[in-house]
């Protein structure tokens, strides 16, 4: 039998990780022959909640679940982890301004990037979640510099699920049949979706998704604006943020950062620029990567870039330079 891997889950108490930890605690991340062990982080004040969240987990009497650790210490929470699942974010309250978001979120990422450095396996695999999530996982990054930068990534496979289930829904297709959608940039409203790259495979044949569909005018306008609204969308009609789909997108990321993408496929996920598509090094931007069963993942290179494409994803890279430059000021205040 495997030996039990470590994997921390932070705001343990929070909508997100009540989907998510079943999908950790059933196998469905990281193999159903893989036993795991809980480390539950939250906030001093959340600590009864967390706590029923540990009974529900008991109660869900699961063979994988071999202990479960909660904590609003830091440094037990990250210890000697293998995994670290980073939902524990301040929230945006009413009336808040954004930079004032990015500097309460700037002081829980350094006290994480922190912890991590001091306690965490040195091949500790990160996923930010916590938005801004790409400037959180920045700062996390430069708080750790024992971990390699590879090792942090973040989310941007809900927006790349959002998008492909609103292109399968258009094609009246199955979204398993739908391939290589890419998000580029930051995981807010300026993200760039793009469906050019895609393929779906139909009786067999796999084709380009965009001759397809033959309606460049709704890939270029409509379907971009739907993804990028679309957490906006949920929050207007559900009066809370996405959660379910979170968690799963949650366990699509990790999963396939663990095992590896399939022969011919790629994802999007939140990585340290490397100056490739011209985008500047040193930011988290979100690419298309491959990776390795194992973990190594790779920027996939010379995807054809036109004048449109230029200028989303520049627009994307400059939003996220400036909320870098903003979190380097709170660094260095
Ligand atoms: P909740 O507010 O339900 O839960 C967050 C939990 O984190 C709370 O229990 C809170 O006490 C805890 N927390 C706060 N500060 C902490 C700290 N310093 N250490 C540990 N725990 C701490 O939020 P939820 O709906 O679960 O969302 C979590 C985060 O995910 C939010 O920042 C949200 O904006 C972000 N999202 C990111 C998405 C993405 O695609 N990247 C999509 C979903 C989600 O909106």
């Amino acid at each position: 039998e495997k030996s039990p891997i470590k994997v921390c889950i932070t705001g343990g108490a929070g909508q997100i990780a009540y989907s998510l930890l079943l999908e950790v605690a059933s196998g469905k991340v990281f193999g159903q022959d893989q036993p795991v062990i809980l480390h539950l982080l939250d906030i001093e004040p959340c600590l009864e909640k967390l706590n029923g969240v540990v009974m529900e987990l008991e109660d869900l009497a699961l063979s994988l679940v071999r202990g479960v650790v909660a904590t609003a210490d830091p440094l037990k929470a990250f210890a000697d982890v293998d995994v670290a699942l980073l939902l524990g974010a301040f929230p945006r309250l009413k009336g808040m301004e954004r930079k004032d978001l990015l500097a309460k979120n700037n002081d829980i990422f350094r006290t994480t990037g922190k912890a991590i450095d001091q306690v965490a396996k040195k091949s500790v695999k990160v996923v930010v979640v916590g938005n801004p999530c790409n400037t959180n996982a920045l700062t996390c990054m430069k708080n750790a510099p024992s971990i390699p930068k590879e090792n942090f990534t973040c989310l941007t496979r809900l927006d790349q699920n959002r998008a492909k289930s609103q292109l399968a829904a258009k094609l009246g297709v199955s979204v398993s049949q739908i391939s290589n959608v890419i998000i580029w940039g930051n995981h807010s409203g300026t993200q760039f979706p793009d469906a050019r790259h895609a393929s779906v495979t139909i009786n067999g044949a796999r084709q380009s998704l965009t001759d397809a569909l033959s309606d460049d005018a709704w890939v270029k306008s409509d379907f971009i604006s739907t993804v990028q609204q679309r957490g906006a969308a949920v929050i207007k009609a559900r009066g809370l943020s996405s959660a379910m789909s979170a968690a799963k997108a949650i366990g699509d990321h990790a999963r396939d950062w663990w095992f590896g993408t399939k022969e011919g496929e790629f994802t999007s996920m939140g990585v340290i620029s490397d100056g490739s598509y011209n985008i500047p090094a040193g930011i988290i931007y979100s690419f298309p990567v491959t990776i390795e069963a194992g973990g190594k993942w790779s920027i996939v290179q010379n995807l054809k870039q036109d004048d449109f494409a230029t200028e989303k994803m520049v627009a994307t890279y400059n939003e996220l330079q400036e909320e870098a430059n903003a979190a380097a000021e709170l660094a260095a205040a």
